[in-house]
């Protein structure tokens, strides 16, 4: 967790009573305090995390669904530096495929309450359309592997005899789908800064609006606008206008924990969206982070502010559009409201009945 919301616990009891919270507007440039980073020593075992996790994400995940242990496979793909992140029966592959998150499937046709026509379509509409392959104890028959490829298996392989085939697909298919994640992700990345874009952006804000209806979780979104870059540009030169986006980008990345999604919306226009925050504390988490961003001078323009809109869900929209608005809103508020402030968006309660929430 990085930004330290505990730490502001003064600032949260201040948000819970003021609906509308302005912090007193500073002038551009002007406010000089060193930098005293929210991250310290967070930062670098948060970082470190996320690091590890890449290694482990980058090795190829294969879930087996046989009835049997297959031990001499399981070493021969790991011997390939291959992970095989589970041995399920048919009935149990569908728990295992959302916990583990494997890059292929290997099953065997004849595995218990395994229907391969169904698997085989549930694997390619999952979100990133896993491939399966077939490997069972009958012959590798070209009729066998006609119907293993007619049903929408990758093909089918006859083991013990064939695993190395077996090995050689699961390392081509793995690679293939690695391939495929990293240009997946590198079209959801914004070019200036790698965060995410607001294509990005949008499939996070439902997938969090929608966490909020089905479980309860609430959220927070930020909308951030750097203050007077077209004046910083004109004075300092375009260049230097791109730099202050790429570190309050910086900023915004360092203090994002996992399960948040700090974007670019478009020019110095930047979204952070807080997952399973209230209102409170991430009106208090927007406050630590404009304080952040104003004390970090930028090398060859030096201190920049920023105005942040804050809105709840489900304080202040229950929806991706009508969140998005309050935040929108929020944000003019602060922007109108001298900026280097941040504005929270006033609870629905608050506003005239009948507004779609
Ligand atoms: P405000 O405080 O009202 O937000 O003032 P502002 O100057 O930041 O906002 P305004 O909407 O008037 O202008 C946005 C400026 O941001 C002008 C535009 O050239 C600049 N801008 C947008 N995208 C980029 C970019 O990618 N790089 C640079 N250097 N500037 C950009
Ligand atoms: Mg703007
Ligand atoms: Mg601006």
């Amino acid at each position: 967790m990085l930004l330290n919301l505990d730490a502001s616990l003064q600032a949260q009891s201040m948000l819970v009573t003021a609906p509308l919270l302005k912090t007193p507007g500073r002038p551009l440039h002007i406010i000089s305090l060193p930098f005293s980073p929210i991250i310290g020593l967070n930062m670098s075992a948060h970082a470190e995390k996320r690091v590890a996790e890449r290694i482990t994400r980058s090795r190829g995940r294969v879930l087996l669904v046989m009835d049997e242990q297959q031990p001499d496979l399981v070493r021969m793909l790991r011997s390939k530096g291959i992970e095989v992140v589970g041995v399920s029966t048919g009935t149990a592959a569908i728990v295992s495929l959302q916990r583990s998150r494997p890059h292929l499937v290997v099953a065997n046709p004849f595995a218990t309450g395994l229907s391969v026509n169904e698997l085989a379509k549930m694997l390619e509409q999952s979100d990133t359309g896993i491939p399966l392959v077939l490997a069972g104890t009958i012959p590798s028959t070209r009729e066998n592997r006609m119907k293993a490829l007619s049903e929408g298996a990758f093909d089918y392989f006859e083991l013990p005899g064939e695993s190395d085939l077996l090995v050689k697909r699961c390392e081509q298919l793995i690679a293939l789908r690695q391939k495929i994640d990293r240009l997946r992700a590198d079209a959801d990345l914004d070019s200036l800064t790698g965060l995410a874009n607001r294509r990005r952006f949008r499939v996070s804000l439902v997938r969090e609006v929608e966490r909020w209806r089905r479980y309860g979780v609430p959220c927070a979104l930020l909308q951030l606008d750097i203050d007077h870059l077209k004046h910083i540009n004109d004075h300092f030169g375009h260049p230097a206008g791109d730099h202050v986006i790429r570190q309050v980008a910086q900023t915004l990345s360092e203090v994002s924990r996992d399960n948040d999604t700090a974007a670019r919306l478009g020019g110095e226009e930047f979204a952070l969206l807080l997952a399973s925050i209230d209102v409170e504390k991430a009106g208090a988490a927007a406050e630590r982070l404009r304080e952040v961003i104003c004390r970090r001078p930028v090398e060859g323009v030096g201190h920049i502010t920023v105005s942040i809109g804050v809105a709840g869900c489900p304080t202040s929209g229950t929806s991706e559009r009508t969140l998005y608005a309050a935040s929108d809103e929020a944000l003019y508020v602060a922007k109108n409201g001298g900026r280097n402030r941040i504005a929270i968006a006033p609870p629905l309660q608050e506003k005239l009945p009948g507004v779609e929430s």
